[in-house]
């Protein structure tokens, strides 16, 4: 059985020329640690790029980037709004819709689980201070290999819990915005201590849909449960042996 190939979905530049897609090296290294081969999806790909590059992939992996248009879920923006692409979200919402389609596995990380849920019909915290206040500090000023809040992760009768094994985790954080009304067929299963939801799961296990708020892939050098996830995503994509 060759290596799985995972879709890793790009930043885009902004109002930037030249125009250009990239994603933190930290990902594709995560994926391939795990056994899986990195194939960056960006959105500046044509239809038809796409539509080929769907039809060879086995897994898919939503990375942390700006906020996704509150457009999308039905609001005006937040005057913190940031870094929205409009081509961004119509690429990762159609990747949601073609994973969820094909059952192809999809491990959603940062901005990826409020991609998912924002595709499934959810809407999100547009700045998680206005609502949670600061007790917990989300967006840390910290590099971003170093852990800092706690997450409490429902354990049993989740597949959160049957890859990552504990129930308690400390994580780093980097993001503004986080889950407010769940999308459909989605289940919260893990919080930060001010209850910011921290991690989603599909609610039909069989699914392998699984999205945390931190970033495990700054973090598979010295914590195992970072490792777990990326290791149980390419193994969902390697048993599902689309190639
Ligand atoms: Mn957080």
């Amino acid at each position: 059985m060759p290596a799985p190939l995972i879709g890793v979905s790009t930043s885009v530049t902004v109002d930037e020329y030249p125009e250009r897609a990239y994603v933190n090296a930290a990902y594709l290294r995560a994926v391939e640690q795990a056994g899986g081969v990195p194939i960056l999806l960006a959105p500046q790909l044509s239809p038809a790029a796409r539509e080929a590059l769907w039809a060879r992939l086995d897994g898919l992996v939503l990375t942390g980037g700006g906020d996704v248009e509150p457009s999308r879920f039905g609001e005006a923006a937040h005057p913190k709004t940031t870094l929205v692409s409009a081509d961004r979200d119509g690429l990762e919402l159609e990747l949601v819709d073609r994973a969820l389609r094909d059952d192809v596995p999809v491990f959603a990380i940062c901005r990826g689980l409020q991609v998912l849920n924002v595709a499934l019909g959810g809407t999100l915290h547009q700045h998680v201070p206005d609502v949670f206040g600061d007790k917990v500090q989300h967006s840390q000023p910290d590099r971003r290999h170093l852990a800092t809040h706690d997450v409490k992760l429902q354990t049993e009768h989740t597949r959160i819990g049957s890859i990552v094994g504990v129930s308690e985790l400390r994580v780093n954080s980097f993001h503004h915005q986080s889950v407010h009304r769940l999308g459909r067929d989605l289940r919260e299963v893990g919080w930060a201590p001010d209850n910011v939801i921290e991690a989603l799961e599909h609610a039909d296990q069989r699914r392998f849909v699984v999205a945390v708020q931190w970033h495990p892939e700054d973090l598979v050098g010295h914590d195992a449960a970072a490792r777990a996830l990326f290791t149980a995503v390419v193994d969902a994509a390697r048993a599902r042996g689309k190639n």
